[in-house]
Order: C-alpha cells, then structure tokens, then sequence
C-alpha cells in the first residue's frame, strides 16, 4: 500500500519544508483541470511556482505563461510515436516550442501553455510517458548505459532495472506520495558497461558492475552530488547486490532512510552526503540494512569500469549480427519540434523506432541494418546533427542558461556553441576536449567533470557587471573518475576566447592551423 512520508517532528524551518507540510506537491495533480481553467495568473503562487514541478511543469519567471515540462525517460530511451507525441506539443507553440536533451539522458519541452496541460498529460499517458515527480524534492530521471542491449561487451543490461525502479518510485508513473517529500532532489544511476557512461560518482546512488564470487552484480555508491555549495563524489557503501529485484529494493530502503532521516532544516546542506556525514557511512550503512530487512553483502573488491568513457558518436557494429548503431550529436541538445518528427521518421525508417539518448546531450539509433547505413547517411539532417562533428562540438555540453532559466548568471547554450566554432576554425586537435558550460554554480551543466568546465559569474570590469566564468579543470571521467575543481575565477566571457584558445594549445595539445 502506498504511504505518504511520516514527517511528524521534523524541523519545518525553511519555506520548501513549509510548503510541503502545507500540502503535498503531488496534490496538485487533482486541480490541474481548475489551474487550466483559471489561468497561471490567477493561480495561488506556491502551486504555481513550485507544486506544479511536482508534476514536471515549471513556471519559468523569464518567460511567464511559457511552461517548461521534464520528462522522465527511463535509461533515455524514447520511440518515435512518442517522439512524435512530443514534436505535435512543441509544434503548437510554434517559436517558442523546442526541446532540449537534458544532462540526465532526458528531455524537455518548452512554450507549454497551462491550459493544455490537462490534453497533454492524456497524450502522455496514451503513449506511455510521464513528467510526474520531475523536478523539486523528488527522485530525478534515473539514467542507465545508453548502450543497454546493443553492445557486445556489455556486463548487465540496465533498461529493465532502471523501469522497475522508476515504478517504484512513481507508482507507475501514477504518482507516489511516499515519494514525493524528500528533504531535496534525489538521482539514481545503473552502469552496465565498462566505461562509466552514466558519470557514476555524481550520483546519490549508482549501481556499479562487480562480479562478487563469480557472480555478476553492481557495488553501490552512495552520496555523490553537485551544489551551489559543495560537490562531491559518491562514496562505497560498502554493499554488492545481484542485478535483480534487490537493486529496487535496496533503493526503496536508502530512500525511505532518507526521507525519514535526511537533514531538513537547512536546503544547502539536504542532500544525502550530509546525513553521511553526521551519521558515518557505517551508521547510515546499519540504517539502510535495518529498512530492508536483512544484511547487505559487503562490497565485491573491484568493479568492472576499466574503460576510457565513450561518446557514441559515429557508426558501430552492434552485438547482434548484421545491426549497427549510429551516435548524432545534438549540439547542446537543443532539439526544434521538425527536427523531433524528422528524427521519429529517421528511427522508423532506418532503425527499429526506437532512440536512444545520452548524458552528453547527444543521441543514439540503434538497430540499423548495414544495407541501410549509406542510405540513412546521405539523410539531409546527418548534416545538421552529425556523427562526425569536430573535436570540440562533439563533447559540448550546456545547461539551460539565461534564455529559460531565472537562476542563471550568463548565456550558456548559444555562447558555448559560437565559442567552440570560432576555437574549432583556429586551432587543430587531435582529439577531442570536453567543454563543459553551466550557468550558475548549481552546476546542472556539470562543469566538474569536463576537462574545461565554465560556470557562469557576474564580473565587474571598467565599473560595470558583465557576464563571466570560472574556471574548472581536471575532470576525469570514465574509469578513476575525478571531479576537477575551480582553477581561476571570474573570467569575463568577452575576454574568454584567448585564454581558451592558450589552455587547449598548453594542455590538450592544439596547434594553430594555417592562416
Ligand atoms: Fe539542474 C535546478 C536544469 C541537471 C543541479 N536545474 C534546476 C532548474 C530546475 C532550476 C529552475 O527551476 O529553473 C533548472 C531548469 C532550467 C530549465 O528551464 O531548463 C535545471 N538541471 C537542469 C537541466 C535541464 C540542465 C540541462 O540543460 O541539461 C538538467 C535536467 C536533468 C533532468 O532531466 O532531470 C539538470 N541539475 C542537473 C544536474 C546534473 C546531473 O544530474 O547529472 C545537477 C548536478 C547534480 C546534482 O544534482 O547533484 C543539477 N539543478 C541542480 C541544482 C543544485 C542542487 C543542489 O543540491 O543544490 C538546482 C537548484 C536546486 O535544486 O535548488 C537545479
Ligand atoms: Fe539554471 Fe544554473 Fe542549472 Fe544552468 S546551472 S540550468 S543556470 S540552475
């Protein structure tokens, strides 16, 4: 039976906390008819500002009356009947209807209007997609090897796990009021493969390939997070569990553990990590056993990622005979509702239906069958979205930034694209360099695991405010990952490009082409 957190007793100190006491985000669910009705306008501010994230709608203050909605996509995998459910929602909005692939393997829509939300959640439901428990003090988009199923070196297929662990958390997608009131977000990751390609260690549970006595399994770390404050990497729980039921079970304990324990009183220091902190891992360890009812099996002594993380641009043999792959890169993933059909068409023709997306902003489609491939790419929008992009527009990778977002500090999406162009046009590389940008310090944009990240600041220059970055490096992904940290602070983006330009010849080996 399905039963809301238990919050009695618990600190109420901050507005968030009050506002869930007041009356869960998931209610909301129930009134959307009445909020359609109505109009944003005259809705009450809470309902509208933040309840409604509950149901993956968020009000966006830079541009009131347009909606963003979040998907959730499981492992970020779509088909093209969904996909063109969501090209039909984008194009009614006509400019102001777009999507964006998200950083966790997921999709946005943007230009909603609040009274077609009620039609737009039956078409949803009717092509088997929810945004319900998106956004807010709710479990994130649950990410899994974007190459499930289709490599042949995969350890465990995650398309399975990762379902079954959203359902449990929504309810089917329903909604779950006992998951609806966590002391802050939450994300969850499942690695099959062998290069990390979920960024693992950022996440406040990632299961991790590990045989333990032969046996094909996942260690879990616990913890990893990003925030305007603090950064860190997950940590061992020190537990392995069979690629079954006991992954679902085993996160259903840690966020009931969570919810009842997590810190609550202060939004800056919510996050997993910081109950680890006050309890010890060993502690919080006990806990978690205590919720599911029997001991843990201790960690396997080393796990499986011992691979360089891929992109999946390209073209690639798949494990079963005769299909290939084929990775496009989205620049910034920014998607315009043509693309979204063209794209559903692109998979139905060439591939199985089905799409694939990545945390990198980019995507994949699988299934294709050689005699295809010259076919699929001489298709017009291969040179719009390429599996071939230069060595700097193939790793961008930017957050929302000042266009939609209210918490921005700069422009991100359309500066990091000119950037990398004007880069791309002096310098030769030999490989490719991971631009990361985010817009503020919550780090959406993940500027801690690139090998250049830039985070969006307010410098002041000549007496005036203008946008700037600080500046990250050493972020190392894949096997030994490693988040990099702030190397210089407060550039002014109007003076970015030199230094830029100076790190890439210094540090990744770029030289000046010929004039
Ligand atoms: Fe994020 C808040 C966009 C991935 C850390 N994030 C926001 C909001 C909802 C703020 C807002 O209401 O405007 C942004 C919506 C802007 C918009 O209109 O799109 C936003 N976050 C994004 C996305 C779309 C960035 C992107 O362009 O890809 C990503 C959506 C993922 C998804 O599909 O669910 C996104 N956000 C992340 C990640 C990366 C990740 O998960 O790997 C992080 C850092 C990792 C983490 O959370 O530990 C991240 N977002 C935050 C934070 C800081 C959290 C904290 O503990 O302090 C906030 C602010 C908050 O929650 O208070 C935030
Ligand atoms: Fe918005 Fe900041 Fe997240 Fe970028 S990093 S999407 S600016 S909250």
């Amino acid at each position: 039976m399905v039963q809301a957190a238990n919050l009695e007793g618990i600190a109420t100190q901050n507005k968030f906390e009050k506002l869930k006491a007041e009356k869960d985000g998931l209610k909301v669910k129930d009134e959307l008819e009445r909020f359609a009705e109505i109009g944003w306008q005259a809705m009450d501010k809470t309902d509208l500002e933040h309840r409604l994230k509950w149901l993956g709608i968020f009000y966006r203050p830079v541009t009131p009356g347009k909606f963003m909605m979040r998907l959730r996509l499981p492992n970020g995998i779509i088909d093209s009947t969904q996909l063109r459910v969501l090209g039909e929602i984008a194009q009614r909005y006509g400019e102001d209807g777009s999507g964006d692939i998200t950083t966790r393997q997921n999709l946005q829509l943007r230009g909603i209007r609040l009274e077609d939300v009620p039609d737009i959640f039956s078409r949803l439901e009717a092509a088997g997609m929810t945004s319900i428990q998106s956004g807010m003090d709710n479990v994130r988009n649950i990410t899994g090897s974007p190459m499930a199923g289709l490599d042949e070196y995969e350890l465990i297929d995650t398309r399975e796990l990762v379902q079954q662990v959203q359902d449990m958390i929504t309810n089917q997608g329903e909604g779950n009021p006992e998951f609806t009131n966590l002391p802050r977000k939450f994300n969850i990751a499942i690695e099959g493969g062998r290069d990390n390609s979920v960024h693992a260690e950022i996440n406040d549970i990632a299961f991790i390939p590990a045989y333990k006595n032969g046996e094909l399994g996942f260690n879990v770390v616990v913890g990893g997070f990003f925030s305007a404050k603090r950064c860190e990497a997950a940590m061992e729980l020190d537990a392995w569990v069979p690629p079954n039921s006991e992954v679902v079970d085993l996160c259903r304990a840690i966020l009931i553990v969570y919810r009842d324990h997590g810190l609550r009183a202060n939004r800056q220091k919510s996050r997993l990590m910081w109950l680890i902190d006050e309890w010890g891992i060993k502690k919080f360890r006990t806990e978690v056993e205590k919720e599911l009812g029997h001991p843990l099996e201790t960690a396997a002594e080393k796990d499986e990622i011992d691979w360089e993380k891929r992109d999946h641009l390209g073209l690639y043999p798949q494990k079963q005979a005769g299909l290939n792959y084929i990775g496009l890169n989205i620049p910034v993933g920014r998607l315009q509702a043509e693309d979204i059909f063209d794209l559903a068409r692109i998979a139905e023709v060439y591939g199985t239906s089905e799409i694939r997306l990545t945390v990198e902003q980019n995507l994949i489609i699988p299934n294709i069958q050689s005699e295809n491939l010259e076919a699929l790419q001489a298709e017009p929008l291969l040179s719009k979205f390429t599996p071939t992009p230069g060595p700097l527009t193939r790793s961008v990778v930017s957050c929302t930034g000042a266009q939609f977002c209210n918490f921005a500090l700069i422009e991100t999406k359309s500066r990091a694209l000119a950037v990398v162009k004007e880069l791309e046009q002096e310098l030769e590389l030999s490989k490719s360099v991971r631009l990361h940008w985010t817009g503020c310090p919550n780090s959406c944009g993940q500027p801690q695991v690139a090998d250049i990240g830039l985070m969006g600041t307010k410098v002041r220059k000549n007496g005036k405010t203008i946008e700037g970055v600080d500046l990250y490096m050493g972020g190392k992904v894949g096997k030994e990952a490693q988040l990099g940290t702030c190397v210089q602070k407060g550039i002014a983006c109007e003076e970015l490009l030199p230094v830029l330009r100076q790190i890439l010849i210094d540090n990744f080996g770029a030289t000046p082409k010929a004039v």
